[in-house]
């Protein structure tokens, strides 16, 4: 193993020559358990800890190194390190924390190519599909959709037709990591060097084609309950895995749901369609809502936009308005706080320069 094999590249070498830090060494995460990591620098795989200003000057938890990220080292031990930087990033996965509070997340860090899955069984939803799409659109990574288990389904044809309306220029495979369908189609994305992930909810096979991927098991595989088909949340880590064969995958755990993090202009491209009849509706900030001479109602009318798809969109653009709403609000509250302990600070000063 070396660490050009890792994914290193001229980015990540001129990003950490520039650190001028000829102490450190370069690692890569590849696996994260809150504040512990595992690391590997090419040659060793290390258990590492952040060093404490890293953990303390981070901005938010979004700076600190997650799966996939390429940081400087202290090695110790044998087998142990403390990490001192992370390397700018060069993309990302995020999303919003779960819950109420307004927190990025990364999920996985410089990854080339991302495979969002979906199982052709009971949960199949194609509006949770858009839903990544529109979280891929910021991550550098390029998205591949990966319908699995084919093998559950008669109406395949159906289902590619419906999924290939939302995918736009994204490539659609069918495949079924039970009976190794469709596998090969996915190796044609992996190279040398190049990272790929696996993202979507539980239970929807990212492990399996992991590991068909493996040609063995290394992952564990959780069943799933009959019911729903959701899945049982087996992969409980992130984990970055080098290919034998070249090419690094991240396997990660089945997200419950996925808030987005981003903008408004993260829908233009996956709702192309809907922007250019937006373009021919008769008032330049029409809402589509009931406005004369709006071409978006007009479409849906006349069966060319599909009114479902039309309401994915109001409602990812809504959650995207919210969520830059809520980061104003955050920032305002931040720059008040920042003034108010400057203004004490001055009175301080002030009171201890009595003359002035
Ligand atoms: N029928 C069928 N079942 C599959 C296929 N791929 C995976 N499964 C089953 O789906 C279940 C979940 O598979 P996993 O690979 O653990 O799913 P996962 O996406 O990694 O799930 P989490 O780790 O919980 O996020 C297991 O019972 C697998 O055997 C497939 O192509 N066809
Ligand atoms: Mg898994
Ligand atoms: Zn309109």
């Amino acid at each position: 193993m070396n660490l050009n094999q890792l994914g290193w590249s001229d980015y990540f070498q001129n990003a950490f020559n520039s650190l001028d830090r000829e102490d450190l060494i370069p690692a890569r995460v590849i696996r994260q358990n809150k504040h512990q990591y595992v690391i590997h620098d090419g040659r060793t795989t290390r258990n590492a800890t952040i060093l404490g200003r890293l953990l303390y000057e981070s901005e938010d938890a979004s700076a600190l190194p997650a799966v996939g990220d390429w940081v400087c080292i202290e090695p110790f031990d044998e087998d142990q390190a403390i990490i001192h930087e992370v390397l700018p990033r060069f993309g990302a996965f995020f999303r919003k924390e779960a819950g109420h509070v307004t927190r990025k997340q990364v999920i996985a860090a410089n990854i080339d190519i991302v495979f969002l899955v979906s199982g052709l069984d009971n949960d199949f939803n194609v509006r949770r599909i858009e839903r990544y799409l529109v979280q891929a659109t910021s991550s550098g990574a390029t998205p591949v959709i990966l319908l699995n288990k084919a093998d559950l389904r008669e109406d395949i044809d159906d289902i590619i037709k419906e999924v290939k309306e939302v995918a736009g220029d994204v490539e659609v495979l069918l495949i079924s990591a039970k009976e190794q369908r469709g596998i090969d189609a996915v190796r044609t994305f992996i190279h040398e060097g190049l990272t790929v992930a696996f993202l979507g909810s539980s239970g929807v096979g990212k492990s399996s084609i992991a590991n068909a991927l493996m040609e063995d098991v290394v992952q564990r595989i959780g069943a799933v309950r009959d019911d729903d088909s959701r899945g049982r949340h087996t992969t409980s880590h992130r984990e970055l895995m080098p290919l034998a064969s070249g090419g690094i995958i991240i396997d990660t755990p089945g997200l419950r749901e996925l808030q987005l993090w981003g903008d408004e202009d993260d829908l233009q491209s996956v709702f192309s369609e809907i922007n250019e009849l937006a373009a021919f509706c008769k008032f330049r900030d029409c809402q589509h809502e009931s406005e004369p001479g709006c071409a978006v109602l007009q479409a849906i009318e006349d069966e060319e936009l599909d009114a479902a798809r039309f309401e994915s969109f109001k409602k990812l653009k809504r959650e995207l308005s919210f969520l830059n709403q809520r980061q104003d609000e955050m920032a305002r509250l931040k720059a008040k706080k920042r003034e108010k302990s400057f203004g004490k600070l001055v009175k301080e000063i002030n009171r201890n320069n009595p003359k002035r």
